[in-house]
């Protein structure tokens, strides 16, 4: 009797075609150097890359140092944050000044405005220890010794459904790449969780979706402004790009927004700063806000939940995820320093695609 060949799972297949596929119609970018041919593995199908310094698959490993100041490899990364939304490094040495080199360095690979450089936060006094341009992420304080946070207390802990947001979307010309390492680790918690806008926009009905892509929101910073106001001070300005000025921290932005590198369409609104839908009645905005907020938060399956360890480091594109800290520690201490750099201003391409859309065109060529 012949000996039955083991056919392959289909469901592997699959699987790893949906995250092995790099689309790259992005504008003007070649066939990009392909970082997946390194180590690594995909931390859930809709978001989420990792690389180690050991090769459990025998690919040779990647480390961030063989990337940075490599333009190959950086738009390589830019392209493959851009695709799977966040990609974590677990053994990175690398300085705060290095972290906003790269990061800036992603955007200006991907083709962003030379006018969009890195921001500048509201909140960031002059003369900080690492520059304007890097903040410094504390349980204890707000960026900077100035801004005590609020007593944590178990009980007086924020509902953490309302922590998700992406960075800085008050302003004109938001982020493109943010990185983050943290730096004092507490001995376990305060992990950082990040969802997917893509996997958010193919999750709802095409009604939904048609009805979506025709609106615009309005985000306000208004936390930052009411804690300049309680300590009398001013926002600091222009913030990384000639559009990002003023006092009031508010901008209007497409719902649905296309992401200029993948091509791809994802869900443009977030707990932290979107306020109103532009088009519709307060009601009717209020009602489909929180729809949609409960839509990113309360799917786990368009989440990956990540745990800090020494040396982690986090590279996301803040226009197709959203991500939200985890405040669960009581006395212990969490430090970390993270640089945002600005992209485009948010626009939607009624001819760019979904990334299931993409993907499945991709397979099936
Ligand atoms: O502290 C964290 O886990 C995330 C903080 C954050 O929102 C950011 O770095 O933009
Ligand atoms: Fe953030």
């Amino acid at each position: 009797m012949p000996i039955a060949v083991q056919e392959q799972n289909p469901i592997e297949t699959i699987k790893a075609a949906l995250t092995n596929v790099s689309v790259s119609e992005a504008k003007g970018q070649d066939t990009p150097f392909d970082l997946r041919s390194y180590s690594h593995f995909d931390a859930t199908p809709s978001i989420g890359t990792e690389f180690r310094a050991y090769s459990p698959d025998g690919k040779p490993t990647l480390s961030i140092r063989d990337i940075l100041g490599n333009e190959q490899k950086e738009k390589a990364l830019g392209r493959l944050v851009s695709e799977r939304g966040v990609v974590f490094f677990r053994d990175a040495v690398i300085s705060p000044n290095e972290q906003t080199k790269l990061v800036e360095s992603l955007g200006k690979l991907g083709g962003k405005s030379s006018t969009s450089g890195l921001h500048v936060h509201p909140l960031t006094m002059g003369g900080s220890e690492f520059g304007d341009e890097v903040s410094m992420i504390s349980n204890k304080y707000v960026f900077d010794k100035t801004f005590k946070r609020d007593d944590f207390t178990v009980i007086k802990r924020k509902f953490h459904a309302n922590l998700w947001h992406s960075d800085i979307t008050f302003e004109p010309v938001p982020s493109d790449y943010a990185t983050l390492q943290i730096r004092k680790l507490p001995q376990v918690g305060g992990d950082t969780l990040w969802a997917s806008a893509y996997e958010a926009y193919d999750r709802l009905s095409p009604v939904y979706k048609s009805l979506l892509e025709g609106l615009t929101a309005t985000h306000v910073g208004q936390g930052f402004v009411d804690i300049a106001k309680r300590q009398g001070t001013t926002l600091r300005e222009p913030r990384g790009s000639p559009e990002n000025v003023g006092q009031s921290l508010s901008a209007v932005h497409p719902v649905i927004r296309t992401n200029p590198v993948t091509g791809w369409k994802g869900l443009f609104v977030n707990r932290g700063f979107t306020k109103r839908i532009n088009e519709l009645t307060q009601h009717e905005s209020d009602n489909l806000l929180n729809f949609l907020f409960e839509h990113i938060s309360a799917n786990h399956d368009l989440q990956v939940r990540f745990r800090w360890e020494e040396n982690s480091l986090a590279i996301w594109d803040n226009r197709s995820t959203f991500h939200s800290a985890t405040e669960d520690l009581d006395d212990d201490e969490r430090v970390g320093t993270r640089s945002v750099s600005l992209g485009e201003r948010p626009y939607l391409d009624p001819k760019s695609t979904s990334r299931r859309e993409a993907l499945s065109k991709a397979r099936s060529q």
